[in-house]
C-alpha cells in the first residue's frame, strides 16, 4: 500500500493548513532565553486577541494553580508550587485557558451554514478557532449538515447504539488525559458495567512505556519525585523532552537548581531553548533587567533513538570507576533492595564502547564526563518525556535510566528518583482512576463488591487495537470523551477509514476539531463545561479532582460562567448516555452527579490510597498518593527492585534513510495549533517542515526553504507520503529529522508500534526525503 498527502487535509491523507498562504515563511536561529519578554509579549498578543477584546482577565490568572480554590491549569501535568507562588504560570498555560474561554461560539446557525463536507476543506486552526460548542449536535446525512439535537434525543441515540450491539466489545471508550478523576471513574465505570474493558486512552500513545517500565522494574506504574525532590537534589538528567514549550513551569526548577549548584544534563538530539537560558516563568521582574538563569551544565545530543546507548554508556563509566573507587557505587542499597545486579553488571560490561558511541552518536569522553556528574551528585533524577517512550525500545531504555539509579541506591530518599514528566494535565489520574485496557485484577474485585457490578475480566483493546477492529468492523460504536483522535493517532488515512466504518462515533468536546468530521454513519457531537467553567449541580458549585505528574490529587474549581446555558458537565453527559444505555443499572448515576462528592466517597472504597478521600483533597495542596517503591517497598515478584539485562539494540538507520520524530511546535497543544510559528526554534508560519542536518540537507543538494517529499517506509514494507514539505537546516546529529505532529501522523503506520509498550513509534518513523518533483 502506497498513501500520498499533500498540504491540504484530504481525508486519505492528512490534515492542512499548515501554512498562511499570504505570509511567507521565515526562520532565524533562536538564542535569546527560553521565557521572559518574547513570552511576555506572545501572552499580550493572545489575551487581547485580534478582535482586541480582553478574554482572561487578571483575576481569572490569579485562579490559575492556586492552593485549593482556583481551577487547576489544564495545560500541562507539571506538579503546581509546594512553595505557595500565587503565580505559578506560563506562557502555554494562559494560551491554553484563553484558548477555552474564547468568545466565540460554534452555534446552530454555523453548522446549518456549514456542510461537513465544506467544513472537512478548513485548517485544524480554522475549525477549532470558531470557537466553543453550545449544545449537542446530531449529524443528519440528508443535509450533510449537523442539526440540533436534544439531551434526552442525544442520550437514547447513543444509550439505543450501544444497546443494540451484539456484544459490548463491540463499543469503545477512548479518555483524552484531560477528564478530571470524578467523571473518569464514572467513564470507566459505564464501559465495565456494560462489559467490556476498551478503554483506549492518549497514554497508549504517550507514556504507556513509562508505565510498564517502571511496574517491571520497581512495582509501580509512576515516578517516584516530587516537587520538593527536584529542590533537593544535586543532578538532574533531562531526557527527550522539550521543557520551554511543554513544560514551562519545569524552567523554574531548572533555573533554580541551577542557582543552588545543581548539575543538568540536557539529553536530546534537538538543543531546546530550555536547556540553556531561562527567565524564570513567573518572576516578571527578572524580564525588566534580561537577568538570565542558566537551565543547562551539559547537552548530550545524542541521535534519535541512542538513549539507550546514553544511559548504557553513562552506566558502564560508573561500573568501571568503582573498580577505583567502591564508592561508585551504594552496594549496599543494591544487596539489601534489589537483584539481578550481577547479570546487569555482566551484560553491561560485555557491552563494547566502540558500539555505545555508535549507537548513541556520542563519544566515550562525553559520556564519561555524564558519568562523572553523576556519581559527584549525592542525589540524582532522571526526567523523561516523549523523547524516549515513543519508541520500539521504550520499556527497555527506561527499564535502562532505573538501572542507573539502583546503582547509587538514587531511590527512596530526598532528591533521587525517576521523575517521567507527564503530558495531559489528568492523565496520570486516568489511570489511577481506572482507565486502563489491562486492569489489575485486585481492582477489578473491589469494584465489583463496592459497585455491585460484575466487570470483564479479560483485557480490552488499547487505542491501535481499537483503530484496527473499527477497520475490521469489530468496533461499531467509538466514544470520545475529549481528545482528537481522527487526528491524534497514528496513521491518519487508516485512522480516518476506521471511525468512517463505525455505526456511531460519539465525541463529548469544547471546541470543533476533525474528529467531528471524520464520523461513523451516525455522530454526535456532545459539547461539555470546560475546566474554567462553573459546574453547578443542584444549587451546589462542584469541583472536580486532578493529579500531577508527581501523584499529588488535589481540586479543580471552575469560576467561570459557562460558554453556553446548554452544556453539561463531563459526569453528568457520562451518567445520561449510562442511564440509557444501560436501563436496569443499579448504578445510582444521578444520584452521582448531583453531588461529586458521592462519587468521591465511593472512589475512598474502590481505589487504593483514597481513604477519607473527600477529607483529603480538601486539604490545602490536596494529597499525595501513597508511593509504595518510594517507601522502599516493591510490589515486583521477587518484592526486590529489579535490574533488567537488555541487549543495547541497533537502532541505527540504514544508508540513505533518516530517523524521523514527530515533535510539537511552540504554539500548538497536541492537536490544537495556535499559530503557524514556533518562536523558540526560530521559524515563522510554516508548519509543514522538516529540520535536517545541513550536512544531509547538502547531500540531496537542498537548501533552506526547498521542497521535499518525505517518504516512510513501514515495517511491512509498504510505504507513506507527505509532499512539498520545507527542508530548514537545524543543529541536529546527522541522520536525523525532525518535524510536527499531527501532520506527520499520516507517516506513521498503523502497524509500526513497540512491541514492548504497543505505543506507536511515533519519534522513530524510517523515511527517505528527496527534492520534490
Ligand atoms: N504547550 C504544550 N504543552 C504540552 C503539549 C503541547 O502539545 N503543547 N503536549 C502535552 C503532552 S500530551 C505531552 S505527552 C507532553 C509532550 O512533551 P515533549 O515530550 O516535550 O513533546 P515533543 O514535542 O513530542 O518533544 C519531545 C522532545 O524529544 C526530543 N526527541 C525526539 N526524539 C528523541 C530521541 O530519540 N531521544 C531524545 N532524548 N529526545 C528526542 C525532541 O527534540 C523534543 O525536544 O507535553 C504536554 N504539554
Ligand atoms: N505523530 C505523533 N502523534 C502523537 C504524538 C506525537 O508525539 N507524535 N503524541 C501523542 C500524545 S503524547 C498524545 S497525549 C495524544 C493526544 O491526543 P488527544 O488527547 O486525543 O488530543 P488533543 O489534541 O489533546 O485533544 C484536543 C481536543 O480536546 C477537546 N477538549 C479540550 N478541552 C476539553 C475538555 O475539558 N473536555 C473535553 N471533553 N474535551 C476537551 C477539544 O475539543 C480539542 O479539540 O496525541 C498523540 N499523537
Ligand atoms: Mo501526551
Amino acid at each position: 500500500m502506497a498513501v500520498d498527502s499533500t498540504n491540504r487535509f484530504d481525508p486519505d491523507g492528512g490534515p492542512s493548513g499548515a501554512r498562511d498562504a499570504a505570509a511567507q515563511p521565515e526562520f532565524r536561529p533562536y538564542d535569546h532565553p527560553a521565557a521572559g519578554w518574547g513570552a511576555a509579549k506572545a501572552v499580550t498578543e493572545f489575551m487581547i486577541g485580534k478582535e482586541k477584546e480582553p478574554i482572561l482577565g487578571p483575576r481569572a490568572i490569579l485562579k490559575m494553580n492556586h492552593e485549593n480554590g482556583g481551577f487547576d491549569c489544564p495545560g500541562c501535568a507539571w506538579p503546581d508550587s509546594i512553595k505557595g507562588i500565587h503565580l505559578d504560570i506560563c506562557e502555554n498555560g494562559i494560551k491554553h485557558v484563553t484558548w477555552e474561554m474564547t468568545h466565540k461560539r460554534v452555534d446552530r446557525a454555523f453548522f446549518a451554514a456549514h456542510t461537513v463536507t465544506e467544513l472537512s476543506g478548513w485548517s485544524e486552526h480554522d475549525l477549532e478557532n470558531q470557537g466553543r460548542l453550545t449544545e449537542p449536535m446530531s449529524y443528519d446525512p440528508d443535509t450533510d449538515t449537523y442539526v440540533p439535537i436534544s439531551w434526552a434525543e442525544a442520550f437514547e441515540l447513543a444509550g439505543r447504539a450501544l444497546r443494540e450491539l451484539d456484544d459490548p466489545n463491540q463499543a469503545a471508550f477512548y479518555t483524552s488525559g484531560r477528564l478530571g478523576n470524578e467523571a473518569t471513574f464514572l467513564y470507566q465505570l459505564l464501559a465495565r458495567e456494560l462489559g467490556t474493558n476498551n478503554l483506549p486512552d492518549c497514554s497508549n500513545m504517550c507514556h504507556e512505556a513509562s508505565g510498564r517500565a517502571l511496574q517491571a522494574s520497581l512495582g509501580t506504574g509512576k515516578g517516584t519525585c516530587d516537587l520538593a525532590d527536584w529542590e533537593a537534589t544535586d543532578a538532574l538528567f533531562i531526557m527527550g523532552v522539550n521543557a520551554a514549550s511543554n513544560a514551562p513551569r519545569m524552567l523554574t526548577a531548572l533555573a533554580e537548581a541551577d542557582r543552588r549548584g545543581a548539575q543538568i544534563v540536557h539529553i536530546n538530539p534537538l538543543i531546546e531553548a530550555g536547556s540553556r537560558r531561562t527567565i524564570i516563568p513567573h518572576e516578571f521582574l527578572q524580564m525588566a533587567t534580561f537577568h538570565a538563569t542558566r537551565t543547562g551544565t551539559l547537552n548530550l545530543q545524542t541521535r534519535i533513538g541512542g538513549d539507550f546507548a546514553v544511559i548504557r554508556g553513562i552506566a558502564k563509566a560508573v561500573l568501571e570507576e568503582s573498580t577505583r573507587d567502591p564508592k561508585a557505587l551504594d552496594q549496599e542499597f543494591i544487596d539489601r533492595y534489589t537483584t539481578g545486579f550481577h547479570a546487569y553488571r555482566a551484560k553491561v560490561e560485555a557491552t563494547p564502547w566502540s558500539e555505545i558511541e555508535r549507537q548513541s552518536a556520542l563519544t566515550e569522553a562525553e559520556l564519561r564526563k555524564a558519568a562523572r556528574i553523576y556519581c559527584d551528585a549525592d542525589r540524582s533524577i532522571i526526567s523523561w518525556c516523549l523523547g524516549v517512550t515513543q519508541h520500539e525500545h521504550g520499556v527497555d531504555t527506561i527499564r535502562e535510566i532505573v538501572n542507573l539509579l539502583l546503582l547509587r541506591g538514587n531511590l527512596g530518599r530526598e532528591g533521587a528518583g525517576p521523575s517521567p514528566v507527564r503530558g495531559h494535565s489528568n492523565v496520570q489520574g486516568n489511570r489511577t482512576c481506572g482507565i486502563n485496557h489491562r486492569p489489575d485484577p485486585a481492582f477489578l474485585d473491589r469494584l465489583a463488591q463496592v459497585c455491585g457490578i460484575d466487570p470483564p475480566r479479560e483485557d480490552g483493546k488499547d487505542t491501535v487495537a481499537t483503530i484496527e477492529a473499527m477497520h475490521a468492523g469489530q468496533v461499531r460504536v467509538f466514544v470520545g470523551m475529549g481528545g482528537n483522535f481522527a487526528l491524534a493517532a497514528p496513521d491518519t488515512a487508516y485512522t480516518v477509514e476506521a471511525l468512517r466504518r463505525c455505526e456511531m462515533t460519539i465525541q463529548v468536546s469544547t471546541k470543533l476539531n476533525r474528529s467531528h468530521l471524520v464520523h461513523g454513519r451516525r455522530a454526535l457531537i456532545l459539547p461539555c463545561l470546560g475546566r474554567t467553567e462553573r459546574d453547578e449541580q443542584r444549587g451546589k458549585i462542584q469541583e472536580t479532582s486532578v493529579e500531577d505528574a508527581m501523584a499529588m490529587v488535589h481540586l479543580s474549581k471552575g469560576m467561570k460562567k459557562p460558554a453556553s446555558p446548554h452544556l453539561l458537565s463531563e459526569p453528568a453527559i457520562i451518567a445520561g448516555i449510562a442511564k440509557a444505555a444501560l436501563p436496569q443499572s443499579r448504578t445510582p448515576w444521578y444520584h452521582y452527579v448531583g453531588d461529586y462528592d458521592r462519587i468521591r466517597d465511593t472512589m475512598a472504597r474502590v481505589l487504593d490510597g483514597f481513604e477519607d478521600f473527600n477529607r483529603r483533597v480538601r486539604l490545602p495542596l490536596g494529597f499525595r498518593i501513597r508511593q509504595p517503591a518510594r517507601e522502599l517497598i516493591f510490589l515486583t515478584p521477587s518484592g526486590r527492585a529489579e535490574f533488567s539485562r537488555a541487549d543495547l539494540p541497533d537502532t541505527t538507520n540504514a544508508p540513505g534513510t533518516l530517523t524521523l520524530a514527530t515533535i510539537r511546535s511552540h504554539d500548538q497543544w497536541n492537536t490544537t495549533i495556535y499559530s503557524h510559528d514556533d518562536r523558540y526554534r526560530g521559524v515563522k508560519n510554516l508548519r509543514t517542515l522538516v529540520f535536517m542536518n545541513a550536512e544531509d540537507m547538502a547531500e540531496r543538494g537542498l537548501e533552506l526553504f526547498d521542497e521535499v517529499d518525505i517518504t516512510s517506509t513501514a515495517r511491512d514494507g509498504s510505504t507513506r507520503s507527505v509532499r512539498r514539505y520545507q527542508a530548514i537546516p537545524y543543529d541536529i546529529p546527522r541522520g536525523c529529522a525532525a518535524g510536527y505532529m499531527p501532520e506527520l501522523n499520516v507517516l506513521c503506520a498503523i502497524g509500526d508500534y513497540s512491541t514492548q509498550s504497543d505505543q506507536p513509534i511515533m519519534k522513530n518513523l524510517r523515511v527517505t526525503i528527496e527534492r520534490s518533483r
